[in-house]
This record gives C-alpha cells, sequence and structure tokens, in this order.
C-alpha cells in the first residue's frame, strides 16, 4: 500500500497513527502542500478533492481519512483496535463522526489560521475573526472530551482504540494552534498517554 501525505497534516496523522500502530506494509509518499503538488493532474488523479491524505491498495484508492483509517484496521489481521462486535463498533465510529464533524473541524479554523498559513503564505494572513470563531467554538467540545475522559484511560471501550488515533492527530498542533485545550486535565492525561505510544514517537515529524 502507498499513503500519500503531508508530515505536518494532522488529516494525514490519523492514518500514519493507525498504519504504524499496526504495523502494516506502507509506503509513505510525501505530497509536497506548499508547493501545491495535491492540486496537480497527477494528484487529483488520486483524489478528487486535491487533499492528503490518500491511500492506494492496488487498484484500489481511498481518500478521507476516517475511512482510511477503518480500511487500514479492517486489512490488518488479528488487530484490536477496531472491534468487530456491532455495538462495540458503533461506539468507536460514534467519536470518529464526533471528531469528523465537529472537534476536527474546530479545531481546524486555529490550525489554518496559525499553522498552515504559516506555512503556505500564498493563503493570505490570519484572519481575526476566524481565529475569534475557533477559540470560541473550540472549549466547549474539548470540555465534553474532558469530562469524557475523567474516569477513562482511552476513548472507547476501554482500550486503545482507532477513536485515539483519530482525535489525537488534530491534537499535534495544540502548541503551534494554540488550541485551548490546555487546562483539560483529562484530556491532557490522555493526550499525555496517546504520545507516549511507538506510533505516535515514530510518526512526530522532526519540525512539527
Ligand atoms: N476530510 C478530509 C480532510 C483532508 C484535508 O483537509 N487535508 C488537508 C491537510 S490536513 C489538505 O490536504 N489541505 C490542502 C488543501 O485543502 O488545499 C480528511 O479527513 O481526509
Amino acid at each position: 500500500m502507498r499513503l500519500y501525505y503531508h508530515p505536518v497534516s494532522s488529516n494525514s496523522r490519523r492514518a500514519v497513527l493507525v498504519a504504524r500502530h499496526l504495523g502494516l506494509d506502507v509506503a509513505f509518499v510525501t505530497v509536497d502542500l506548499a508547493n501545491g503538488e495535491h492540486k496537480t493532474p497527477d494528484f487529483l488523479s488520486l483524489n478528487p478533492n486535491g487533499k492528503v491524505p490518500a491511500l492506494v491498495d492496488g487498484a484500489f484508492v481511498l481518500w478521507e481519512s476516517y475511512a482510511i483509517i477503518q480500511y487500514l484496521a479492517d486489512t490488518a489481521p488479528g488487530q484490536e483496535i477496531y472491534p468487530k462486535d456491532i455495538a462495540a463498533r458503533a461506539d468507536v465510529n460514534r467519536w470518529l463522526f464526533w471528531s469528523a464533524y465537529h472537534f476536527a473541524p474546530t479545531a481546524g479554523l486555529l490550525i489554518k489560521e496559525r499553522v498552515s498559513k504559516k506555512l503556505t503564505p500564498r493563503l493570505g494572513p490570519p484572519d481575526p475573526q476566524e481565529i475569534a470563531r475557533g477559540e470560541a467554538l473550540l472549549p466547549p467540545l474539548a470540555a465534553m472530551l474532558d469530562s469524557h475522559l475523567a474516569d477513562r484511560q482511552w476513548i472507547a471501550q476501554d482500550r486503545l482504540t482507532l477513536a485515539d488515533f483519530a482525535i489525537a492527530a488534530t491534537l499535534m498542533h495544540t502548541a503551534a494552534a494554540q488550541l485551548p485545550v490546555t487546562d483539560c486535565a483529562h484530556l491532557q492525561a490522555w493526550f499525555a498517554r496517546v504520545q507516549a505510544l511507538d506510533a505516535w514517537v515514530m510518526s512526530t515529524p522532526a519540525t512539527p
């Protein structure tokens, strides 16, 4: 399999973490976002949205990071991070959808303004209104997750699952995007657990 990604992309990081954790035979191919490689015809033929990550497995091409991590888990024999039991899987899926629909896009407001625009100047200067929006909308989401984690080690099923990798990936930009999550003690303790995993250590770029 080949995973087209960028080391500073949190959506990519989700897929990289899962591939590393599962020890899958995946070749990681960097897409040069700063120079617009993701908008070239070659890359658009893989992902017509012009975004990373994208996964190629033989003739099968898959985009959308959450679909990719589900697929990666389903290809790994004996994996334990994406349950087969219907209710347990639904519990994990619930958090994946929450991440995809609420948490990541909201954090993404701040990541775009404070990280992406720095890396890609053609995106223009930071927009104070978008920063204000992110700063207002993210804390209630973080507080909900924080309280969920008050008496748990992991987000779903009392064990490490795709939900942990999916949500932690977004937090890779906590410092650079000044995400307002640092006073959430339970969330921070859980994030430290994820950061201690080999998959996280192996996936961390030298300069985030
Ligand atoms: N919903 C998509 C989002 C992918 C996405 O927005 N990727 C960003 C990097 S984190 C990207 O490629 N941005 C380049 C662009 O939009 O021009 C997923 O989860 O894979």
